[in-house]
Formats: C-alpha cells, structure tokens, sequence
C-alpha cells in the first residue's frame, strides 16, 4: 500500500493516489486453481489522509490512527483469519501476509481495502485491482487470450481542477459522510476517457465495476451485441447475447466481442447517454482462431428444496426530521450488535432480502458463492408498520446473463431478492455487507459466522 503521483489524463496535472504495488488499479495477480499464492500486504502509506474522514461513524472515531489499511479479496475462498476482517486493520509500517488456496473454479475476482469506517475513502484513494484464477478446462474453451483479453476496471471520480481528486461531504463539519458520491468523470483502468486500439476480430473483457456507488449500464456506440460468458464467479452454461449489460459495485461481467468487419471504426462503450472509452479498430494482424463456444462450463441449479433454513432480511434506511439520510441498517442491526446469521458448515439457506428503501443495494456475501432465486416486488409500507409481505408484482427469474454463480447481487428497490447459498470453505467469522460503499461504511454491514454442524 504505497502513495504515488499519477495523471488520470494526458491534460491533467498529476493526482495523488493510494495503491497497491504502485499502480491503480494495482497489478493484475494471476492464479491457477487449487495452486495456493501467498501475499504479502505491507502498509507503507503516509501517516495523515487525504480525503474528508467521518469521525463520527462507527470505526473511525477519532481516538484510532487516520491511516489504516486492510486487504480483502473479493469472492476468494479464504480462511477467515486471511479473509481481510474490517476490524484486522494496521497503520503504515505494519504488514500481513495472507494464504489465498485458490480451490474454487476460475473467475475475475478483485482486491481492495476493506478497512472498518474508511473503506469508501481508501478504495476511492485508489485502493483496488485484479485477481483472476484460471485453470486448463478454461484454457481449453478456445476463448481471445492473450493480448485479446483486456481488463476493464470501470468507475468514476469526481476530480478538483488541479487534477486532484476530490471527495464530496455534507454541509455538517461534524458529519462529512455522505449517502453516495457519483463523479463526472469515467476512469477505465486508472485513465479517465481513454480509448484502445484494438483488431478487427474477437476480445474477451474482464468487466468490473470498481466505484463507490456508480451502477453502470454499459452498451456500444453502435448497438453491436455483446455476448456473456461470465458472471462475478465465474463461467457461464452458455454465452449470453446482449445489447447492454447492468453492472452494480463489485460486480463483475466476462463479456466477447466482436470487433471483425469494423477496421476503421470509433466504437465507444457507454453508460447509458455517456460515453465511458473508446474503442478504435484497426485490421488484424493475424487470423482469429478463438470461439465463443456454444456450452461453456455446467453449473447445477441448486434447487429450493435443499436449503435447511431461510433467513428473511430487511434492507432499511434511517431518515433524519429533515429528510437526510443517516445510515442505513442490514436487519435493522447494526455492526456491534451480536451476531445473528450463523450458518452451519455445509448447509445451505436461503437469503432473502427484503429491501424497503427506494435505492438498489448490491449486497455481497464473503467466502461463498450463490444463485439468484427471484426478485418480487412488494408493499414496504405494510412490511415496515406490520412485518407482514404483501407481494403487488410477479416472481422474477434473475436475467440469463446473471444466473450463474455470483457473489454480490442486485437487491432491488421495494423488492424481495432470494438467494440460495451453500456455506462450503470455512468455519469462522466473515462479513456480508452492501457494495455502495457509503451505506457499507455506515452500518450496512454485518458480520456472519459459519458453525460446526450438530450431529443429529
Ligand atoms: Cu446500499
């Protein structure tokens, strides 16, 4: 964890940034399933932070050192102990070294700070990048490989004339916190607005949104169809034909396409009316011999009837007498309170998520991976005053493109959001919490506990 100077565009002065390894987003780790890596994570950060802390939130209390860093990698199967609790933090100077084991099926998973109170503010620093486990059957499928695999951490900042970045906050001194901070300004791979050469013939993308609280519903310039084969864990059954694709915080999307027949062509990628990059096509250098293969890797549907336990979940948002947001609460617990979701080793349950705010909340479970059941839309009002469900819409299946294995879902707004999960890895302490990384960083986290099963 290191602070460099960078330009984020060619015009631009240089901004100061947090990284990890030097760059931003940090350098890509490579693994091979069910080779185990050892990282070691050293903090060498300046001791004074640059961005607004909220001393008044929980776990970051102005008794504690300003800088602080802790290491997670999302969607990896880790020990608890290496998994990046929020509370494990270490000021500069300080070091870990965790064990990734890498038994899970390959997959774009992502690394980032994860550090209890500031964890919007060090991520926004720039705190984040790749962690992608291969293996042979993957290599196998004949995807774009190579120099046709490209990554595109997307997300967006809002930046101070000087080049800076610049982090909003309330009109509280006391209180800087702020619900949700969307910037004018797209950085793909640590360039805002850049563009990419690229061949006449077939790309694979590893897609992630790495922003505090952007969604990003990315399309092409010229309506071309891309194709899924990827969800946030990995390979889809088959790929998925699209003309655009939603991606929340800490989502991720393993998309093709398919540039053949447009030498000469600016495309850019867009988020909705606003371009994000552009994508410059060139000839080919070479004959494309890569596929989009029509089956890509089974994956069972974990049916209903093996879950031992549902857990109904209420997404809230407290509200002050003037209307402002204050925090927003998973369970309506927050963070210290004792632990309430405590699944067995081995089982599997069904999460169902009833959100009652009128935001979309992204809500990601560490250690495991899961299915999206359905999204049904409901009555917050009768669910707040009675805690009974009144269903008002149709039970939605997820969409092709996300009913592989995921690890953060969409929990829409005024809507019920099932997930069936199977808690295979670890015993031990984790985390589940939302994505928007203002709400995670204001109570919207909670921990979890895997328990040895009792025999029967
Ligand atoms: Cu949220």
């Amino acid at each position: 964890m290191r602070q460099i100077e960078r330009k984020l565009h060619r015009d631009l002065p240089a901004a100061r940034i947090w990284t990890y390894g030097g760059s931003s987003p940090g350098p890509i780790i490579e693994a091979r399933r069910a080779h185990g890596i050892l990282i070691d994570w050293p903090n060498e950060l300046p001791l004074r932070h640059f961005l607004p802390i909220d001393h008044s939130l929980h776990g970051a209390e102005s008794d504690l050192p300003e800088v602080r860093g802790i290491a997670h990698v999302h969607g990896a199967k880790t020990r608890p102990e290496h998994d990046g609790y929020p509370e494990d933090w270490y000021v500069p100077g300080k070091s870990r070294t965790y064990f990734y084991p890498n038994q899970q099926e390959p997959a774009a998973l992502w690394y980032h700070d994860h550090t209890m109170g500031i964890n919007r503010l060090n991520i926004y620093a720039g705190m984040f990048g790749l962690y992608i486990i291969r293996d042979d059957f993957e290599e196998r499928l004949n995807l774009p490989k190579g120099a046709y695999e490209i990554p595109l951490v997307i997300y967006d900042r809002m930046l101070h004339q000087n080049g800076e970045l610049d982090y909003p906050v309330s009109n509280d001194p006391a209180k800087p916190w702020v619900p949700e901070v969307f910037g004018e300004v797209m950085l793909v791979n640590g360039k805002a607005f850049p563009y990419l050469d690229v061949e006449a013939r077939k790309y694979r993308f590893r897609v992630l949104n790495a922003a505090n609280g952007r969604f990003f519903h990315l399309s092409l310039e010229n309506e071309q169809t891309m194709y899924a084969i990827g969800t946030d864990q990995g390979l889809l059954p088959a790929p998925v034909a699209l003309q655009s694709i939603l991606l929340a915080p800490g989502e991720r999307a393993d998309l093709i396409i398919d540039f053949t027949g447009l030498a000469g062509r600016q495309i850019a990628l867009k988020n909705d009316a606003f371009f994000a990059m552009q994508f410059r096509v060139r000839d080919a250098k070479s004959r494309d011999m890569s596929a989009i293969p029509d089956a890509l890797r089974t994956a069972a549907r974990t049916s209903e009837s093996a879950a031992v336990k549902t857990r109904p979940l209420a997404l809230i948002e407290n509200m002050s007498m003037k209307g402002e947001s204050m925090s927003m609460l998973l369970n309506n617990t927050p963070w210290h309170a004792p632990v309430t979701e405590n699944p067995q080793l081995g089982s599997t349950e069904i999460w169902s998520f009833i959100n009652t705010t009128d935001d979309t909340h992204p809500i990601h479970l560490h250690l495991v991976r899961f299915q999206i059941l359905d999204r049904r839309r409901f009555e917050p009002f009768l669910y707040q005053a009675r805690g009974e469900i009144r269903y008002t819409g149709p039970v939605e299946p997820p969409r092709p493109e996300e009913a592989g294995w995921k690890d953060t879902v969409r929990a829409d707004a005024k809507m019920v959001t099932r997930i069936i999960v199977g808690f295979e890895g670890y015993l031990g302490r984790y985390v589940w919490h939302c994505h928007v990384l203002e709400h995670e960083d204001n109570e919207m986290m909670r921990p979890f506990e895997v328990i040895a099963g009792t025999k029967a």
